[in-house]
């Protein structure tokens, strides 16, 4: 007996890529997010959201906090993990077991087996939020791949290539959405375009992205 397709052909389960090993998961999270809000709150209650400075004194339009025995930060001495949360002089909330059987689940579906994060970087875009092209190179080793959930408003993702100057390309991450990073996609340049359009019916006018990484 063959089993009903649930989903249209623009929203089937197979993993689209992105690179040569990079993959989007569309829907992927869907499953475990009520989960996944839950331990959102506790962590969250315990090291708020907050606004931090780039080394050059900007305030960061996204808003951020962490989970994990390594958070990132950034101040005016620069981008950097730490153990302590600045806002809280206390360590980060631990990661969720949720969060980190989805990321290591996923990472697994992408062909990367053993992932096993001590970072989970949380941003927080409102309407107009945005993040300019960078590489995520912050991290001691680059051979474990990075693990994205995009969850609440839809928003377009700018992947380019190892050089700032190449071309990027487009892709809409939308609600459940889980992509995974690797091998030489991991350097690539990427970022967020303004977010706008409709509210989730869910999560209201608010993007949140959970970011697993290796870092230490
Ligand atoms: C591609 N966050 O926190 S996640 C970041 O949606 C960050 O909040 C974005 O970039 C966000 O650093 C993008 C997708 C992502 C994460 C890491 C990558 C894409 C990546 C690393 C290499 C290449
Ligand atoms: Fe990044």
């Amino acid at each position: 007996m063959t089993s009903l397709n649930l989903f249209s052909d623009e929203e089937s389960r197979q993993p689209i890529p992105l690179g040569p090993q990079a993959v989007l998961l569309r829907g992927y999270a869907l499953p475990l997010l009520s989960e996944a809000l839950t331990a959102l709150n506790l962590v969250t209650s315990a090291s708020p959201f907050r606004h931090m400075l780039t080394p050059g004194g900007r305030k960061m339009s996204v808003a951020v906090t962490n989970c994990g025995s390594l958070g990132w930060v950034s101040d005016s001495r620069g981008y950097r993990y730490a153990r302590i949360d600045p806002l809280t002089n206390a360590p980060w909330p631990a990661m969720p077991y949720s969060f980190l059987r989805l990321a290591r689940t996923a990472a697994e579906t992408a062909g990367f087996s053993g992932f096993a994060p001590d970072a989970c970087l949380i941003n927080r875009y409102l309407p107009g939020a945005r993040l300019s092209l960078h590489q995520d190179q912050d991290e001691r080793d680059f051979s474990a791949p990075i693990v994205s959930v995009s969850l609440g408003m839809s928003a377009t993702f700018l992947f380019g290539g190892l050089k700032r100057n190449e071309p990027a390309r487009r892709a809409l991450l939308q609600h459940g959405d889980v992509v995974v990073w690797g091998g030489a996609d991991r350097l690539r340049y990427h970022g967020i375009l303004p977010i706008k359009g409709p509210g989730h019916p869910e999560l209201g006018e608010q993007r949140i992205n959970f970011t697993f990484r290796k870092a230490g």
